[in-house]
């Protein structure tokens, strides 16, 4: 890590500073909410519509753009709604089209935008087109991916088409008894793959996009995107075997990180599926006026391909193709030196006239506050709501929720369920689910039922939002101030100007020309440090403290002496320069 520390100082001019438009959605604050443990308003323990209508009002006075919603579509829940037997219906846990509508309605009074997630990759088994395709009607039958499978020479007996394994351990194959065909299923075996080689079922999720377009809805954020395309059969006998990965900290071969998804992954003709997504939803936009619909993608792959996901130069893709550095290569024993250059690196990428955008948490992956320590909690909220463009939290993030411990018998997600009592909890995505703690009454104000379908922290007496909104002090405090911070010119639209000064260091300037210059000092490390600031910012005299974090020995609007700021252990700072 040495040969950072040379990293010559860096300015970094950014593709904002050229467009001047005021598009809502440019320096979007998005709030992801997952539905069923956000609030739930009819006391059975699973979150639903109206509870999100109802807490629309808190999300506007923390100050967030848009929310999205993790699905909320018709499904038989095996993967938690990423499951979708219906992509044209509520799932009924969740409410009615009526409770969907109102919910855009007060969505709109309020100025918060709503985005839904569409899950293109595949639907549940349980949909009519996978049952129509079963049973070979011959509008469906080929909506996904049906192969007879191979036989082995030696044994004489059949076998799944492919070495392919799913996200979720095991093939990817299964066997159909009635169609009495294998079929593809990239995640859970009820996750059947649809064919997007397939001209009506390109058309198919077309009519969805629409179809909620039409409702009102702000926007996509689209599940999954690498999964959607496979290798072409046509170009194939067989479906081929991938590539062993040699990867030596895959558990085992039953594991997806086994083989290299050179057929499964990343294929070309994803890019045109997302610039043909785009098209739509600006035509709807042309055609509908108001404002723009936009399109965010979740695709874990190679930074090359993110940056793909911009746009090609000729065709306009994904508005917010997701960063997830500080999620895959980001943890908590990350030098300051990695954060600068994982920072840089996206920023310098960036085609012209984008945002960069940061995703810190989602329900995916364990929380920020247990995956950074707790101690850190403040420090990370500083560092995504300061960053040049877009900033994603996921529910909870806002209040330092942390995991919560969920036993192997308590354990729901497939993704753990398909691992066994010894391995369970690092593939468990439960953890990071469990229900929004709202105030200090039963089950954190949550529910008004006496159960929740997952436990709810022990920590909500002391970690909920209502406590945090009235103590003078609080993670939410502090969060509610970098929202509004985010809202000047230098922050909209200014340069970042950041290094590392050793491990533990990182300090960035963000300022526009003509407007404030601000200093935000992060110290990742466990010793407090004493740095001369004016060596790197034009810093006068003094600065003013604008936030910090909560064991900071600063207070909000203290005056500094730049020459001798005190880094504390864990803490963030976010400083602005008095001329
Ligand atoms: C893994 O090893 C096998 C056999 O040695 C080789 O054929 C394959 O190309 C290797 N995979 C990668 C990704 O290097
Ligand atoms: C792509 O987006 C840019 C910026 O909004 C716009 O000027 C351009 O016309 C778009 N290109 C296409 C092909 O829609
Ligand atoms: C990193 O996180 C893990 C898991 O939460 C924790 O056990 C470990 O102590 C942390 N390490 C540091 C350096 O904070
Ligand atoms: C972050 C995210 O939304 N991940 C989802 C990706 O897709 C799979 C399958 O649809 C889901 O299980 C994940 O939750």
């Amino acid at each position: 890590m040495q040969t950072h520390a040379v990293v010559a100082f860096l300015v970094l001019a950014l593709g904002t500073t050229q467009i001047h438009s005021t598009e809502w959605w440019e320096n979007g604050n998005y709030y992801q909410i997952y539905p069923r443990s956000f609030r739930d308003t009819n006391g059975d323990g699973v979150g639903d519509l109206n509870g999100v209508t109802e807490k629309l009002q808190y999300l506007k006075d923390i100050g967030f753009t848009a929310a999205w919603l993790s699905p909320i579509f018709k499904s038989p829940m095996v993967d938690f709604g990423y499951d979708i037997s219906d992509f044209y219906q509520i799932h009924p846990e969740y409410g009615t089209m009526e409770d969907f509508e109102r919910m855009i309605a007060r969505a709109k009074e309020v100025g918060i935008k709503i985005i839904l997630d569409f899950v293109p990759n595949h639907s549940s088994d349980k949909s009519e087109w996978f049952i129509n395709s079963v049973n070979g009607d011959p509008d469906y039958k080929d909506f996904y991916i049906w192969h007879d499978g191979k036989i082995n020479e030696e044994t004489g007996e059949r076998e799944p088409p492919s070495n392919w394994i799913s996200e979720f351990r095991y093939s990817a194959w299964e066997w159909n008894e009635v169609r009495e065909q294998y079929y593809l299923h990239q995640f859970a075996v009820q996750q059947p793959d649809l064919n997007y080689r397939n001209p009506a079922v390109v058309e198919e999720m077309k009519r969805v996009l629409r179809f909620w377009l039409a409702k009102g809805v702000a926007g996509f954020r689209i599940d999954a995107v690498p999964y959607m395309f496979e290798v072409d059969l046509d170009r194939y006998n067989q479906y081929p075997d991938e590539p062993l990965s040699n990867d030596t900290t895959c558990p085992g071969s039953d594991d997806h990180c086994w083989t290299q998804h050179i057929y499964t992954q990343d294929l070309p003709e994803t890019f045109d599926m997302i610039y043909q997504w785009r098209e739509l939803v600006d035509d709807f936009h042309e055609e509908h006026g108001g404002d723009s619909r936009v399109l965010l993608t979740e695709a874990y792959t190679s930074f090359e391909n993110m940056i793909k996901f911009y746009g090609d130069g000729v065709r306009n893709g994904s508005h917010v193709p997701f960063n997830f550095d500080f999620l895959s290569n980001i943890n908590n024993v990350s030098t300051a030196h990695d954060y600068a250059e994982h920072i840089q690196k996206w920023i310098n990428a960036m085609p012209a006239g984008v945002y960069a955008n940061w995703v810190l948490g989602n329900h995916d992956n364990k929380r920020v506050a247990s995956r950074f320590g707790v101690q850190r909690t403040d420090l990370i909220n500083i560092l995504l709501q300061t960053l040049p463009g877009h900033a994603v939290t996921y529910n909870g993030e806002e209040l330092g929720m942390t995991d919560v411990y969920i036993s192997w018998e308590d354990t729901v997600d497939p993704n753990a369920c398909n691992a066994d009592p010894d391995t369970y909890y690092d593939r468990s995505r439960d953890p990071a689910r469990t229900p929004y703690q709202w105030d200090a009454s039963e089950n954190a104000g949550f529910t008004s039922g006496d159960q929740t379908w997952l436990p709810v922290s022990d920590e909500y007496k002391q970690i909920n939002a209502l406590q945090q909104m009235r103590a003078p002090q609080s993670h939410l405090q502090i969060f509610k101030k970098l929202v509004r911070l985010r809202k000047e010119p230098s922050f909209r639209q200014g340069a970042i100007n950041i290094q590392a000064l050793d491990d533990d260091i990182l300090i960035y300037s963000r300022q526009k020309t003509g407007s404030e210059l601000y200093v935000i000092v992060i110290n990742l490390g466990g010793s407090d440090k004493t740095i001369d600031l004016t060596k790197y910012y034009s810093l006068g005299g003094q600065a003013e403290v604008i936030t910090t974090s909560l064991q900071s020995k600063y207070i909000d609007g203290e005056l500094v002496d730049p020459k001798a700021f005190v880094a504390n252990a864990h803490v963030g700072t976010v400083l602005v320069a008095i001329n």
